[in-house]
């Protein structure tokens, strides 16, 4: 005779599961089959860590949902930007993935491969993504694909931010300054015209300006291209005189310093075109103007030159635009062989690297002037201004004034008063693309202007 069993009672008795079963009285024949309980237990091990995953964070996983790259070039340079969906509806993350030289490859890179990778990842899981996909390709560590690994990057980052409901810098430890000072560039054909537009960015309340007189290298310098004349190279190629140029710099610096005075802060940035030796005599005729930084001094393939250099000038140096991986400039930096990192954030593949790369930098007091001309997209100057607020090894940061088409594709364009760089306080990098406008401004893909060659045709590294 079956006496009534009280529910909880037998529950607690058999320590199974489902009450049905028992119940129905057949207790015997309810024992699942091995394979079937070990199938239950991997589902409940998902679900656990799912459950756990879940609580940890008190937000449900979400996961990427599609990933495409967004090519627009609204002021001219070549713009790449990489726009994650996920599961949730209506979020989704940008990140700048700008190599406008090459970017059509980006694209490609951006497009044909990171679905397959990316669909279905939890995007909570940033460093893990980061370091899976740097690998993906076995061979790594390339302009092209650390471009494309940044803009996923920034966009993981983006997302995160929206969805803790707070601005990247934030997540990354808050602000160490109010805003971020950046330097304005300054150029002309003679060193007096160069000194009025100096005045003229002070005026707006910058203080810290770069100088360049003819661009890099001062091509209008240089004469008789006999390479041109001997029908060598193509006659688009451009010529220069490294002679001219490094005995025209300290003249620039002295008309400058003579006009502006001694406050202001000089920065020139010699573009890696000029040899080593040529570079330490310039830089010992410089000391007296006090320049701020004299950037890339040496080409990444003179880096073992850097020591020499340091020991022969008190100027100080940056380097680094062109850093593709860690190991170009770790050694260096942790010699102090330069005093500021100039590292295009999405080349050596976005915030993740970046902030090691500050982190590292704390520590042999090297600061930051992450890279920040045309060629870095709104997106990637919201991302590095994140960054320069949060990090306490702040230098400056490089500003470029984007024009109002450019500011109408980005809606929350970083905005630059007075010298200052703001963005905004919105959750995520604080930043949009209008992916309508965007479309109106196709990339194109010609090569670049980087060929550069000496009177006798010799290239230079540009
Ligand atoms: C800088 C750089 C740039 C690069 C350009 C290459 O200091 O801002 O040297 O001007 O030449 O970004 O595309
Ligand atoms: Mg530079």
């Amino acid at each position: 005779m079956n006496t009534p069993v009280r529910r909880r009672q037998a529950l607690k008795m058999l320590g199974l599961g489902s009450a049905a079963t028992v119940f129905g009285g057949k207790i015997a024949s309810a024992m699942p089959s091995p394979e079937k309980s070990a199938e239950r237990a991997k589902s409940a091990e998902r679900a656990k860590s799912a459950e756990s995953a879940k609580s940890a964070s008190g937000l449900p996983p979400i996961t990427i949902r599609s990933v495409k790259a967004i090519g627009t070039a609204p002021q001219g340079a070549n713009l790449i930007i990489v726009k994650v969906e996920t599961s949730e509806p209506g979020l989704y993350g940008l990140g700048c993935a700008t190599f406008t030289q090459r970017a059509e490859v980006v694209v490609t890179a951006i497009n044909n491969y990171m679905p397959d990778f990316c669909v279905g990842r939890n995007v909570d899981d940033i460093e893990d993504i980061w370091q899976a996909f740097f690998v993906s390709s076995y061979w790594r560590n390339g302009p092209v694909l650390n471009n494309a690994l940044s803009g996923l990057n920034q966009a993981l980052w983006d997302i995160k931010g929206k969805r803790a409901n707070m601005p990247v810098y934030q997540l990354l430890g808050g602000r160490a300054r109010f805003a971020v000072d950046c330097y304005a560039h300054a150029d002309g054909k003679t060193p007096e015209e160069v000194a009025a537009n100096v005045q003229k960015f002070m005026d707006q309340g910058f203080r810290h300006v770069r100088i360049q007189q003819g661009g890099y290298g001062s091509l209008q310098l240089a004469k008789q291209p006999d390479w041109r004349d001997a029908g060598f190279g193509k006659p688009t190629d451009d010529f220069m005189d490294a002679h001219a140029y490094v005995q025209a710099v300290p003249k620039l610096f002295q008309t400058v310093r003579k006009v502006c005075g001694p406050d202001v802060e000089l920065l020139h940035d010699t573009h890696e075109r000029v040899q080593p030796q040529d570079m330490i005599n310039m830089c010992r005729r410089l000391e007296d103007f006090d320049p701020y930084w004299i950037e890339d001094p040496l080409s990444p393939e003179n880096m073992h030159l850097f020591p020499q250099l340091r020991a022969a000038t008190t100027v100080p140096f940056a380097m680094g635009e062109l850093f593709n991986n860690p190991n170009e400039f770790v050694d260096y930096m942790a010699r102090r062989d330069f005093d500021y990192f100039r590292c295009h954030v999405s080349q050596i593949g976005g915030i993740t690297p970046a902030i090691k790369v500050a982190h590292l930098g704390e520590f042999f007091n090297v600061r930051s002037g992450w890279h920040g001309p045309g060629d870095v997209s709104p997106v990637g100057h919201a991302a590095q201004c994140h960054i320069d607020l949060n990090i306490w090894n702040f230098g400056i940061q490089e500003s470029v004034f984007f024009n109002d088409a450019t500011k109408e594709v980005f809606p929350g364009t970083p905005e630059i008063k007075k010298g200052y760089m703001y963005i905004n306080e919105a959750p995520g990098l604080g930043i949009d693309i209008n992916e309508k406008l965007a479309a109106k401004y196709p990339i194109n893909n010609n090569a670049g202007k980087w060929t550069l060659r000496k009177r006798d045709g010799t290239i230079i590294r540009p």
